[in-house]
């Protein structure tokens, strides 16, 4: 049967993009904290960024993914958009929580208050073997889906022709 969406739905996997970065201008916020993780990451986000042919990409580290938003926000007046990558793994404090929920909430706040899309392509996972998973393993490259998810949103809503 034929898709309600004009686009195939996110949950396709692994999942189709049709995003066309042609003069765009877009910024990598990426944290530095699960390095092994994050640099996967955003392999997969700069590579989304050349296929969708993004005329300027800029990559800014941060140390963790609690400082993701308050980077992104500095930066929404230079950019068209904005890939926010991060990958906290839970511990046995309730650290894991805080990170997670301020990221989340902090990236939304940005792009709410802004105007400015900032995609969350932030891992949140138990172990580090799932993280991997997403990052460039078995489940794909959230960075690359963050990317051109980014761009997707840059250019919303869509020209209905
Ligand atoms: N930051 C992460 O990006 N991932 C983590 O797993 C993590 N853990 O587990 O603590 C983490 N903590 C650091 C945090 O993001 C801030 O950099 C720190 O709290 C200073 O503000």
């Amino acid at each position: 049967m034929e898709s309600a969406f004009p686009h195939p739905p996110m949950s396709q996997f692994p999942p189709q993009f049709q995003a066309d970065a042609e003069g765009m201008a877009v910024a990598i916020v990426v944290a530095r904290f699960n390095s092994q993780v994050t640099e996967k990451l955003l392999a997969g986000a700069q590579q989304a960024l050349l296929q969708a042919s993004a005329e300027k990409v800029d990559v800014f580290a941060v140390p963790g993914a609690f400082e993701l938003p308050f980077a992104a926000a500095r930066l929404v007046e230079d950019y068209d958009c904005i890939v926010a990558l991060g990958c906290v793994i839970r511990g046995e404090t309730p650290h894991f929580d805080y990170v997670c929920a301020e990221a989340a909430r902090g990236i939304q706040t940005v792009m709410l208050e802004t105007g400015v899309p900032v995609a969350f392509g932030v891992l949140t996972t138990d172990t580090l073997e799932q993280a991997l998973a997403r990052a460039g393993g078995e489940h794909g490259n959230k960075g690359y889906d963050a990317a051109m998810t980014a761009i997707e949103m840059a250019r919303f809503p869509p020209r209905t022709v």
